[in-house]
């Protein structure tokens, strides 16, 4: 007998308080979700939102907008167990990139809601902007933090910083608006999962300020609030599958999403002109971020990105799927336990084997269908903070780290574009190109391959490409992999 819980909308239209940039599955199932909980217990309606897409799905920002701006959300505890809600927070919806479908060439067709949106980020009455813009829609090198100028979305926002492309380029032409306005600048709160998100967006937005004028970036400096956040809950990808149970609930809805019941969010606060009572919803409000956005991206994410390698060389589709395996499920616990929690600085009385085992019910969660090919994409950008910045930190502690040695022999593989069964997938990652093209140079022959992986400063730090026993245990690692599959290669990690 399914278990439904349903809560409506707030009747009321409100006030445009906050600016979001990505508007994608996770913002609609986590900060507006956490918005519409607070306008509904305070009956504060100056925090509604305005959500905009800055590249890619135009269609969802239409649907929207045609819906009114109102969707659901299914949360799952378990797929017996449902909680409904109607979402009435967003008000306003822009699309300021190019997509499939839009009838554009090449360029000079952007940003069709360009100007709206800039002049609501330039509103008075907005007072914070925040963004799930994935990793890469920061424009910094993974491994170094510092903006990538070459790019040609950030060339092209240096060139016409008045027509910015990029996420960082919007927020330095709505600052500069609001400085020369006389208007005080809004929060910028980033909800990715990057470590010092906060402190990364900053250092995107000044860089890019700079190369405009020295004394907006000094300004930005001075007077501009960037928290850092962690967040938190697994909002997978919509499948047809999902649109079809929820409208065995009666929910036809193109717009809605499916997450998880779990979500957390906890956020520094930092907030000049003021921000929702977030407390009272569960927010936790705390001074530092920075032990629980590490140990969110090492255990979480991390652990995700061993699954999702992995499993899908060996052609597993779901992370359901995978966790279910008995060798994974303990390749999981070993890394956590033994790779991931001693790197890390936690408050006292944490309890990071709760936390871990907490992550495997929630891995194990059978009403979500979250697929590894989708956790893989943009591995580039991800591996640093989820596993090699706390593998280097073990590796000079003086202890070895297999579990990341293999989980780097798989992402290698897995770069290949087919699985160890031969079945092709496509890459998503800004560096496919450069993945391919190693894969085409060293293919046959796998240590040169895993030397040219490893030298890739921009992925992996320098100074883990230079310990020797790494190099050495990714290159074994590899090699069992691909010679003896995934029970060959995980059997031989249980045998040390
Ligand atoms: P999604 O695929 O539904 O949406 C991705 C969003 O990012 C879209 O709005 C897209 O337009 C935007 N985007 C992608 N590349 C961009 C670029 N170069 N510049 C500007 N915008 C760009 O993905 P979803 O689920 O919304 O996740 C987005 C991010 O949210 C993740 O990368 C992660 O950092 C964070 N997150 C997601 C969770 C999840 O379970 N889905 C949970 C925790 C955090
Ligand atoms: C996942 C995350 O796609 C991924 O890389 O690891 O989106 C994960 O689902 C969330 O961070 C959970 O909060």
């Amino acid at each position: 007998m399914m278990a439904i819980t349903r809560y409506p909308a707030a009747p009321r239209r409100g006030a445009i308080g906050i600016v979001h940039l990505g508007l994608g599955a996770f913002h609609r199932a986590h900060q507006a979700v956490y918005l519409e909980r607070y306008r509904q217990r305070s009956g504060d309606d100056t925090w509604g939102v305005c959500s905009a897409n800055l590249r890619g799905n135009v269609g969802l920002v239409d649907s929207l907008a045609a819906a009114g701006h109102r969707y659901h959300v299914a949360e799952y505890a378990d797929s017996q167990t449902v909680t409904l809600r109607e979402i009435g927070v967003l008000e306003e919806t822009h699309f300021t990139g190019q997509d499939k479908g839009m009838g554009r060439d090449a360029d000079g067709q952007w940003g069709r809601d360009l100007a709206p949106l800039l002049a609501r980020m330039s509103d008075a009455s907005v007072r914070i902007v925040t963004l799930t813009v994935t990793e890469k829609g920061y424009f910094l090198n993974p491994a170094s933090g510092e903006l990538l100028t070459d790019d040609p979305m950030v060339a092209a926002d240096i060139a016409t910083p008045h027509t910015p492309r990029t996420a960082p380029g919007l927020l330095v032409e709505a600052l500069a608006r609001r400085r020369a306005a006389g208007l005080a600048p809004f929060a910028v709160l980033s909800c990715d999962n990057m470590p010092d998100n906060g402190r990364r967006t900053r250092a995107a937005v000044i860089q890019l300020a700079a190369r405009r004028d020295a004394e907006l970036a000094a300004w930005i400096e001075r007077e501009v609030a960037f928290p850092c956040s962690m967040v938190d809950r697994i909002v997978p990808a919509m499948t047809d599958a999902d649109f079809a149970r929820l409208a065995e609930l009666g929910v036809e809805d193109p717009n809605a999403v499916v997450g998880e019941a779990f979500s957390q969010w906890v956020v520094e606060d930092d907030f000049p002109q003021g921000r929702p009572a977030w407390e009272a919803d569960g927010v936790e409000m705390v001074a530092d971020v920075a032990p629980f956005e590490t140990m969110k991206l090492r255990l979480l994410n991390g652990s995700h990105s061993l699954l999702a390698y992995l499993g899908a060389l060996a052609g597993i589709e779901t992370v359901f799927e995978a966790v279910n395996r008995r060798d994974l499920g303990t390749l999981l616990r070993r890394y956590m336990l033994t790779e991931a929690a001693p790197t890390l600085a936690m408050p006292a009385g944490t309890d990071l084997a709760a936390y871990g085992e907490s992550l495997l019910a929630r891995f194990a969660n059978d009403s979500l269908r979250h697929r590894l090919q989708q956790i893989a994409m943009d591995g580039s950008q991800k591996l640093p903070q989820r596993w090699l910045l706390g593998t280097l930190a073990r590796l000079e502690a003086g202890h070895d780290a297999p579990c990341i040695a293999l989980g780097v022999a798989a992402w290698i593989r897995y770069t290949a574009s087919q699985d160890l069964q031969g079945t092709r997938y496509p890459i998503d990652d800004p560096l496919a190109a450069r993945f391919a093209e190693l894969h085409g140079q060293y293919g046959q022959d796998a240590e040169a391959l895993v030397n040219a992986f490893l030298a890739m400063h921009d992925v992996i730090p320098p100074a883990l490409a230079r310990q020797p026993s790494f190099v050495t245990a990714v290159f074994g690692a590899y090699r069992t992999l691909t010679r003896e599959g995934l029970a060959g290669a995980l059997a031989a990690l249980e045998r040390t």
